[in-house]
């Protein structure tokens, strides 16, 4: 079935024709929409500071301690504008530098809503201090602050370890507010325009070739400059009309991309800083990029941008902007794992540079030989356009105590509810309430699980969010309740873009309360979107939100059940007709504050109003359902997020796993891929091995762009569907381990989806792997990514262990790297040695007909016979789990015996799932076995063994799966 033709409204706007006319045809990004670090004024200007020559000194004579902070001043030689940093020691082995104006000329934009709370903070002592620096210590885990006066610097040390450098490279860059000079300021200062230049000359230097840093030469370049800025008068009186920085450079009052004019009424505000970090070559996180998981330098290049953008048809292996951003940045050696949380909503560049980047193997062990060569090293440098500077250090040291770290200061991942766990099923359009019941039909009859069928903005009256077409979609309760029937749900599609007519109530409301974001000019902002002329929500306005929220009332969303749930796309946002195809940077929101200033909340902010209102329509009971494709820091509470509109190509497959392992790292741990690709249209193989990936994924839906061809899995024949089938129940058998591995990625805050480092990070070899990753801690997959594969070369990681092939219970030693021969129905999938896996064998339609079946336990021995695994169960949907509604029992296998017992007494739930099945994979044969149930008689278990493979099956043990128990091989 194809897309109908004519049904798409002509669109009125040129550029709306450009995007129309491009839509159908295949091309890579136009790279010209979007800024590179030299066409954005503030990058441009901070990249071209060259290090060595910082102009801050701390003020140690301001230094002042408080109960648990210490501040002191900082001053810019050249400028004498005063900053205040501020230290804190926090509990659970974090510090907070912030750094702001100490009088400012307005208030700076301080990022809200992102931190679940102040983190507490432990006592700061001085613990030393010397001519020119003070030392302090901060906190239980021995951790030092070395602070230098000039220039200024922060050594962060444990021990005689040091761990991270701040401004060592000397590139703190905190460009304060000040007021534009008029046009006869201007004149009567020309005679110091030479001045910029002059101070210019000072501070942008070619890179030097000799280390920098020493003292004296960079305190001689300061005293000039400050020299040359005294020539200019007293700077200190009128700190913010002093020219002596960067603020007359072109752009800096007013930025000119492509025909859009950024009137920059605050002149330049950017923000900047360097941290090295010694010891550590690689480096991670700060997603989003299509991009490899190990981030690579960025020298010669463009920086890594964070701008959350709606970048079309966007291209593999670059550090351009996509649609989300989390300024989080991991570092990992073999030592530690650390990491640097950048606090800002604004756009933001980070540059990366290595003292080993090029380098090949043979090369550093020639260092090594020559004595010693240096210590590896990379060095960060964060760049965002506003704001204040204000960062986390995570200091690990394991790399699940960076996660947790970080999962205290945003949140952890929500609990999904259960069936959003199981497949669902998109596409660019689902016609009509027909073609909805035909797939659903479809999937009952080729007996291939799903749990959701999604509508994508078609379904809405002309792209009326909140509606639905009269025409195509006149009896949505009627088809949700056909739906719900059947148990299975359905996502509708509600954009943040609000369609400008005065016969749409949601526009008028929004307008007539004044909710939307307002122009520069205090009119309501409009770009053009789907619907035409659209206005958009100020979702940063709490007022708003809950007004948003208030729409997902069943009243007010009129044809909603509680089988529908909400997916928010275009909420970077996406503004066609705005500059990078987003919204005006001097647009304003709530509080006066610039759209500049908060930009990349923007998404996160419709994410939570979303989650909110479905929490809300439900009386506060049900766990909500949202998918988001813009997000920031902190998105992971709300609901899932996806990896936009990729394509049909083997290299956006691969891609896939790094860039859900980016998301991964930066808590965002319900991540999927468009399964087959949204553009172009797969060929059979690229089909089955993206189920076979996707399945292996957190968040799993199909989804393709309206003009591509129709592809449920049962229109490629019969063979096709029957490998799709299996990739589907495999998900599904697998699904108890899933929904236990976020309910641990829940409490944890550590990533359901895992770098292979971050469960063996010692071993350097997995380091840069990409291809294959680890689901929570017992399963490792290793999904085909390559057209016409004959086999997969895995890395089994891990001194002494072993992995199990799920498929055929071989037992390989490790660590090695196996070559694994494939067919095409291989999804290379292992389990460690030494991990229980719940499963539910029996294929079903849907999670909901799930409910109550009995469970089989995979045991997988160690080399010491041991093994240890977990097992949630809840309602799946409420969150009744919050109030001890729930079962979290713990299996554990040891000198022969498997027993069960509660992983966390204070949860109760009654079910009446019972065991149906264990699996001991790499057992002996036993004499017998003896079940010994907590309350209740012994009874001897039927088994069988193959000795070939070591595999002992238990039938029916039967026990209650809350049950206590022990099960004894003898
Ligand atoms: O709503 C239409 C699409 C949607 O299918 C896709 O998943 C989103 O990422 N949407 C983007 C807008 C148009 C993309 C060309």
């Amino acid at each position: 079935m194809a897309a109908a033709p004519g049904r798409r409204r002509p669109l009125r706007a040129p550029l709306f024709l450009g995007v129309a006319l491009f839509l159908g045809v295949a091309v890579a990004v136009d790279r010209s929409n979007f800024k590179t670090c030299e066409q954005s004024g503030f990058c441009r200007r901070q990249r071209s500071l060259q290090p060595g020559r910082s102009p801050y000194r701390a003020l140690l004579e301001s230094f002042q301690l408080g109960a648990d902070s210490a501040r002191l001043q900082l001053v810019n030689e050249v400028t004498k504008v005063p900053l205040l940093l501020e230290l804190w020691g926090l509990q659970g082995n974090m510090t907070r530098i912030r750094i702001k104006e100490l009088n400012p000329l307005r208030p700076r934009f301080e990022v809200p809503d992102v931190l679940v709370a102040e983190p507490p903070a432990e006592r700061l002592e001085v613990s030393g201090r010397e001519e020119g620096s003070l030392e302090l210590a901060l906190g239980p885990a021995g951790h030092r602050l070395l602070l230098t006066e000039k220039p200024f610097r922060m050594d962060l040390l444990q021990g005689r370890e040091l761990l991270c450098s701040v401004n060592a490279r000397g590139l703190l860059v905190f460009e304060h507010l000040r007021r534009r000079r008029d046009s006869f300021s201007d004149k009567v200062s020309s005679s110091v325009g030479s001045l910029w230049e002059r101070i210019k000359s000072l501070f942008h230097r070619d890179p030097p070739t000799e280390p920098p840093a020493e003292e004296g030469a960079a305190a001689e370049g300061q005293e000039e400059a400050a020299a040359a800025a005294d020539d200019a008068g007293d700077p200190s009186e009128k700190p913010t009309e002093t020219p002596a920085d960067t603020a007359d450079e072109p752009g800096s009052w007013e930025e000119t991309f492509k025909t859009h004019t950024d009137s920059k009424p605050n002149g330049p505000t950017s923000v900047g800083l360097d941290f090295s970090l010694p010891g550590f070559e690689h480096v991670y996180g700060i997603p989003e990029h299509a991009d490899n998981l190990r981030l690579r330098t960025t020298e010669g290049g463009d920086p890594y941008r964070l701008y959350n953008l709606d970048v079309f048809q966007y291209e593999l292996y670059n550090p351009m902007a996509l649609y989300g951003s989390v300024p989080l940045l991991w570092a990992h050696s073999a030592r530690r794992s650390l990491a640097i949380f950048w606090l800002n909503a604004a756009e933001t560049w980070v540059d990366i540079s290595s003292n080993t980047a090029g380098k090949t193997l043979f090369g550093k062990l020639l260092d090594y030989m020559q004595g010693g060569g240096e210590t590896p090293q990379t060095d960060v440098r964060w760049m965002s356009e506003s704001g204040i500077i204000d960062v986390f250090l995570l200091l690990g040291p394991s790399p699940q105590a960076v996660a947790r770290q970080y999962g205290t200061l945003t949140g952890t991942q929500a609990l999904p509810p259960l069936f959003s766990l199981g497949y669902h099923q998109s596409r660019w359009n689902y016609q009509d309430e027909a073609d909805v019941a035909a797939v659903e039909q479809g999937f009952s009859e080729h007996a291939l699980p799903c749990d959701v069928i999604w509508l994508d903005i078609e379904h809405a009256d002309g792209k009326r969010y909140f509606t639905w077409d009269p025409t195509k979609f006149p009896q949505p309760r009627a088809m949700l309740e056909s739906l719900a029937a059947r148990k299975r749900k359905m996502v509708s599609i509600v954009d943040p873009h609000i369609k400008v007519d005065s016969g749409f109530r949601v526009h008028t409301e929004l307008r007539d309360r004044g909710f939307y974001v307002k122009t520069k000019d205090g009119g309501d902002y409009e770009g053009w979107c789907w619907p035409g002329s659209a206005a958009y929500p100020d979702f940063t306005n709490p007022e708003v939100r809950d007004w948003w929220a208030s729409m997902f009332a069943y009243d007010r969303y009129e044809g909603s059940t509680e089988n529908l749930f909400t997916w928010n796309d275009m909420n970077e946002p996406s503004v066609f007709s705005g500059p990078e195809v987003t919204m005006h940077k001097d647009a304003i929101h709530h509080g006066g504050w610039e759209h500049r200033d908060l930009h990349n909340l923007y998404g996160l902010y419709v994410h939570m109003a979303t989650a909110e209102g479905q929490i809300r329509r439900s009386g506060g009971k049900s766990r909500p359902f949202v998918l988001s494709r813009a997000f920031f820091a902190g998105s992971q509470r709300y609901g899932a997020v996806w990896t936009g509109d990729n394509s049909a190509e083997w290299g956006h497959l691969r891609i896939s796993i790094p860039m859900c392992l980016s998301f991964a790292l930066a808590g965002l741990s319900f991540c999927g891929a468009d399964v087959g690709g949204f553009f172009k249209n797969p060929d059979v193989e690229l089909l089955v091995r993206w189920y076979q990936a996707g399945a292996l994924q957190p968040f799993f839906r199909a989804h393709a762009h309206l003009d591509t061809a129709r592809r449920e899995p049962w229109l490629f024949g019969e063979d096709t569907a029957a490998l799709v089938g299996a990739a589907l129940r495999l998900r599904y058998a697998l699904l108890p381990y899933w929904y236990t591995a976020f309910y641990r990625s829940h409490r944890s805050g550590l990533p359901v989806m895992r770098p292979l480092w971050m469960e063996f990070p010692e071993d350097p070899s997995t380091f840069a792997v990409d291809d294959q990753y680890l689901i929570d801690q017992a399963l490792l997959a290793h999904p085909v990514t390559e057209p016409g594969a004959r086999g997969v070369q895995v890395l089994l990681p891990g001194q002494g262990e072993v992995w199990f092939d799920v498929t055929s219970y071989q037992k390989h030693v490790a660590p090695q790297t196996l070559y694994v021969p494939v067919t095409m129905s291989s999804i290379p999938l292992f389990q460690r040695g030494g991990t229980v896996v719940p499963r539910q064998d029996r294929p079903r339609r849907s999670t909901e007909c799930m409910h109550g079946d009995p469970f089989t336990l995979y045991v997988a021995l160690s080399p010491q016979g041991t093994a240890e695994g977990e097992l949630f169960l809840d309602d799946g949907h409420s969150f009744g789990y919050a109030a001890g509604r729930f079962l979290h029992r713990r299996f554990r296998f040891a000198g022969g015996s498997l027993t069960a017992s509660s992983a966390d007494p204070r949860g109760s739930f009654s079910t009446r799932s019972w065991l149906e099945r264990v699996v001991i994979l790499g057992a002996g044969k036993p004499a017998s076995v003896l079940l010994r149930p907590a309350n209740g008689s012994e009874s001897q278990l039927e088994f069988q063994h193959d000795a070939e493979r070591s595999v002992l099956a238990l039938r029916k043990p039967g026990v209650g799966i809350g049950d206590d128990w022990a099960i004894v091989l003898r």
